[in-house]
């Protein structure tokens, strides 16, 4: 892509992400899943990982995602709707690998992660968040295997990177571009975030803008 249409993606995402958000829905099962409509982006990762704040980041609402300092307790996928005409949602999944999740309670999230990421034709991508300080741990690489497993495609987005000193920030993307060769349903590009400063929205957005475009939205 040459860098006009970049400038011009980012462009597009500044404008639908400055329109009015909404939460929509909440689902706890897969029988309760709002209709399809439009595109979906779903966001996924540890308890904690910054989920929440980056939707929040993203629409430029500071209570739209409910920050939580208490992980593991959202055990829903929320839906959250764009400007109309938009044609964008985004999801917000439950946290996974919180320590003191039951086995069930863990057997329950894998199960309606599956069917959801099988079923579900509006879904275009996962945003799989990592955090910058830590890197891959092992209950997201069991994560991977599930998605590697359905038929979405998906990214890794590195969360906190105000938190790691910059020049740490290119050994971290190649570490996990290094596991993710082993990860055909993997994106390769790494997106890096910041929901405090900000850094990386406007390339995430971008990175929406052209999903659109490429389902001819
Ligand atoms: N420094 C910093 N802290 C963050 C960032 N994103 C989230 N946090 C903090 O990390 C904690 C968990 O964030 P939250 O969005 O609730 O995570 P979730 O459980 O994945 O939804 C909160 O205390 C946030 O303030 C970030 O980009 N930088
Ligand atoms: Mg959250």
């Amino acid at each position: 892509m040459n860098a006009t249409s970049d400038a011009e993606l980012i462009e597009t995402g500044r404008k639908v992400f400055a329109g009015d958000w909404k939460f929509i829905w909440a689902a706890g099962s897969i029988e309760t899943l709002p209709p399809m409509d439009g595109m979906e982006v779903a966001f996924a990762g540890r308890s904690n990982v910054g989920k929440s704040s980056l939707i929040n980041a993203l629409t430029n609402r500071n209570g739209l995602a409910r920050t939580s300092h208490t992980p593991g307790r959202t055990q829903e996928l929320i839906f959250f709707e764009g400007p109309p005409n938009a044609g964008l949602r985004l999801v917000d999944m439950p946290g996974y690998g919180y320590a003191a999740a039951p086995k069930a309670k863990v057997a329950a999230w894998t199960a309606l992660i599956h069917k959801f990421l099988l079923g579900r034709a509006s879904l275009a991508r996962v945003y799989v968040l990592i955090d910058s300080r830590h890197g891959f741990k092992d209950v997201d690489i069991e994560i991977l295997k599930t998605f590697d497993r359905s038929a979405v495609s998906y990214q890794i987005v590195l969360t906190k990177i105000d938190q790691i000193k910059a020049a740490e920030l290119p050994e971290r993307i190649a570490a996990i571009q290094a596991t993710l060769a082993k990860h055909p349903a993997a994106f390769p590009d790494v997106l890096a975030t910041s929901s405090e400063t900000g850094a990386g929205m406007p390339e995430l957005r971008a990175a929406m803008m052209k999903l659109l475009r490429e389902r001819g939205a």
